[in-house]
């Protein structure tokens, strides 16, 4: 092939051209690189201290790594040019000069890479051990990889028992380092939200530590990156840091407790309101996974009485609640419409479009999750993974869509 290209150097020029053309295309995928230009994953744009210091690793290493390519290939280039075929060439007749080495530029091989690494070790190890480091004041978040979704736990008094917990969007204070505490309720997953820190795995039984903090108030995407099933491209997150004022004022809202919808027409008429008769679907279709806090169908129940209205399966031996879920859990949805989005960050809670772009509770993806969770997201109910489809009615949809948006 070469050595037909060679005899024609007008098609090997074309050659050249086209590869150099599809290669600028390749290259201008790495174009963009601020998140608010469409690329949210990127590595290249730190937005806090932790992901600062990974930049001050990866880029001179990438100015040195790139200057030694340079010289490399350069050097191979410029030899292939100056040694090339030339005409009149003939095969065996000369042979070129014979060298058995050059021990001065053998050693300066061997040592200047040797150099090179080192100080690439020096830079890095620094890294980690920042990376490590902890400031007196960090805040401490749990996370829990679940499949296909993360939960977030504050333990506001310090107690040892969360206060909050929530799902897939974490909320921080701007400024402050967070001290995250990251585990798992199944299989391995990878918490990562590029702008600010780099890449730690939920590994069931262990339990990781790793840091972020977030220079300004801001949303800073995430994905989980360690293959954990079906949905594993789906389980998506953010961290949203908001002020120091903010963040005081969420941790109050998130722990207002649950409070059931009134009848809205309790002595006129026997009918319930949408908001009740969707709170009674949730009790008895719902609650055996989901979490309201406050509310009486937790197996941890101490009292001994599960509560009536609970209409999920007993178990006989503790009386209490079973929770048919292998994976344990599923989202907490004390204070849902406080989130932007839902099912693993994807899927909005809010349309803009309403009157006057004014936002508006997305209600028909709602209802779509209710009616058929796989048809949005991958689930595998058969293996007690995910939301299962629970074949509601209508009705049954309309009241459950009302009684969500109570979950303020
Ligand atoms: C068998 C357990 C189970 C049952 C029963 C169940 N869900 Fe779910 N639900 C889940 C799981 C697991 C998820 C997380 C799915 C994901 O994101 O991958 C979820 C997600 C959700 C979400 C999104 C929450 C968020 O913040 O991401 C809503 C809303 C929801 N379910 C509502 C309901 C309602 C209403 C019912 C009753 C009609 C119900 N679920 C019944 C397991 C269940
Ligand atoms: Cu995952």
């Amino acid at each position: 092939m070469i050595d037909r290209l060679g005899k024609h150097p007008r098609l090997l020029r074309w050659v050249a051209l086209g590869t150099l053309a599809a290669m600028t295309l390749v290259m201008a995928g790495c174009g963009a690189l601020r998140d608010d230009e469409g690329r949210p994953l990127t590595t290249l744009n730190p937005r806090g201290p932790q992901a600062q210091d990974i930049d001050d690793i990866s880029t001179p290493v990438f100015w040195v790594a790139g200057a030694v390519f340079v010289l490399v290939e350069g050097g191979v280039l410029f030899l292939m040019w100056r040694y090339r075929r030339r005409k009149g060439d003939q095969d065996g007749v000369e042979e070129p000069v014979q060298v058995h080495g050059i021990p001065r530029l053998e050693w300066a091989w061997t040592i200047a890479p040797a150099i090179l690494l080192g100080l690439m070790a020096i830079l890095n190890v620094r890294g980690i051990w920042k990376l490590e480091e902890r400031d007196a004041d960090a805040l401490n978040i749990e996370v829990y990889g679940q499949q296909w979704w993360w939960e977030y736990r504050y333990d506001v008094d310090d107690d040892g028992a969360p206060d909050i917990i929530t799902a897939n969007q974490m909320v921080i204070p701007a400024g402050r380092q967070i001290n995250l505490i990251i585990r798992s309720n199944d299989v391995i997953h990878s918490f990562w939200i590029p702008a600010l820190n780099g890449k730690k795995d939920a590994v069931p039984g262990r339990t990781h530590e790793w840091s972020l903090e977030a220079d300004e108030p801001g949303t800073y995407q995430g994905t989980c990156t360690e293959f954990c099933g079906l949905s594993h491209a789906y389980m998506r997150m953010e961290v949203k840091a908001v002020t120091a004022a903010e963040y005081e004022q969420w941790l109050e809202d998130q722990q207002q407790p649950f409070t059931p919808p009134e009848d809205a027409t309790p002595d006129e008429t026997d009918d319930d309101s949408l908001e009740l008769a969707g709170y009674k679907e949730f009790l008895s279709q719902c609650a055996q996974c989901h979490q309201l806090n406050g509310i009486d169908y937790d197996k941890n129940e101490t009292d001994g009485t599960p509560d009536p209205d609970y209409g999920g399966e007993i178990d006989e031996e503790t009386g209490f609640a079973r929770m048919p879920l292998t994976s344990g859990n599923a989202p907490n949805l004390t204070h849902l419409m406080s989130r932007e989005k839902f099912a693993g960050n994807l899927f909005d809670l809010y349309t803009e479009d309403g009157n006057e772009g004014e936002r508006q509770v997305n209600e028909s993806n709602l209802a779509n999750w209710l009616k058929d969770p796989k048809a949005m997201k991958p689930m595998a109910p058969d293996e007690n993974r995910g939301m299962p489809n629970l074949n509601l009615t209508s009705d049954q949809i309309a009241a459950l869509v009302a009684f969500l948006q109570t979950l303020k």
